[in-house]
């Protein structure tokens, strides 16, 4: 397997959604000794620390929850991961999903820069794919995937200079997208393999086919994985569970298949809440997801002790 430098970055994003507990995130992570588990690997890792919003100007929204905090993370995070993925491969430790507001939108600035395409796999229950004006709850964590691939509804965000083209995303693990969402993706080419998909065919068939397109371009791959792809019996630590979800090893071969396509850029950890963790399994179970990217293989797994 090949060395990396692997920088891990803390986006303890927190205002997404109106339930607290993301912002220690990237502590949980940290505890669950996710950079000790990528240099037994071989990695040179290195932690960055925590990233923090930027003050804004901007006023606050009546319907959206949090907009000049949303808006200031957005740009204190594009500017830190452009910068990561010039180093190496950068994983964000959330922190919810707001903030792949800003990840995504460095990691395209840094794909157009080395002029590469940037393609994004988006492992989640939902399609996130609201506009500032489709959201029902004004929940930001709501919107990311739309902002990157440049749909309009996002004023007071930085502009979109480099969106992801349609045909560069594919969502894996939807079971609940909003009326409003689902009319928008419809009337997109973005790839989405729901649940009942993944149940009558395998996770490996889509996701292979996903891959060979980014590989057959030399292109970089950003991956978005939410807690809640997982079902919720196995990763409890999130505010919007829904049942039926991927289980430990469709999870696992996700990522094994990711590292082995060599293509990884960069992955967002997202959604994790540890006050709503059982014994820190939740936080167990994404370290071991992103060791999976990283490299280990299904050998590798240790037998756990002490639960
Ligand atoms: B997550 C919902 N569609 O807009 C909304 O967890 C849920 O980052 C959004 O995927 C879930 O509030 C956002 C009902
Ligand atoms: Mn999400
Ligand atoms: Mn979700
Ligand atoms: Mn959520």
């Amino acid at each position: 397997m090949t060395s990396q430098t692997v920088l891990l970055i803390g986006a303890p994003v927190d205002c997404g959604k109106a339930r607290n507990g993301c912002l220690m995130g990237p502590d949980a992570y940290r505890t669950a000794r996710l950079g000790g588990a990528l240099t037994d690997l071989g990695h040179t890792v290195r932690d960055l620390g925590n990233v923090w919003p930027d003050t804004t100007d901007v006023a606050e929204d009546a319907h959206l929850v949090a907009l000049p905090e949303t808006v200031g993370w957005t740009r204190a995070l594009s500017r830190a991961a452009e910068e990561a993925l010039r180093q190496g491969t950068a994983i964000f430790m959330g922190g919810d999903h707001a903030l792949s507001l800003g990840t995504v939108h460095g990691a395209a600035a840094h794909a157009a820069k080395v002029g590469k395409p940037l393609f994004v796999l988006w492992l989640d229950a939902h399609s996130d794919f609201h506009t500032c004006e489709t959201t029902e709850s004004g929940n930001l964590h709501g919107t990311p995937l739309a902002y990157v691939t440049g749909r309009s509804g996002f004023p007071e965000f930085p502009e979109v200079p480099h969106p992801v083209p349609e045909e560069r995303v594919c969502i894996v693990g939807l079971r609940s997208v909003d009326g409003p969402e689902r009319a928008a993706l419809e009337a997109t080419s973005i790839r989405r393999h729901d649940m009942r998909d993944i149940d009558e065919g395998g996770i490996a068939a889509p996701l292979r086919a996903f891959l060979e397109e980014v590989t057959a371009v030399g292109g970089l791959l950003h991956v978005s994985l939410d807690v809640d792809f997982l079902d919720p019996a196995v990763a409890p630590a999130v505010g919007t569970t829904v049942p039926g979800g991927a289980t430990v090893r469709e999870a696992h071969l996700a990522m094994e298949m990711i590292h082995d396509a060599g293509c990884l850029a960069s992955l967002d950890l997202v959604e994790l809440n540890p006050m709503l963790d059982e014994r820190g399994r939740t936080a167990q179970l994404m370290v071991d997801l992103a060791a999976s990217a990283l490299g280990r293989t299904v050998f590798d797994r240790p037998t756990p002790r002490g639960l």
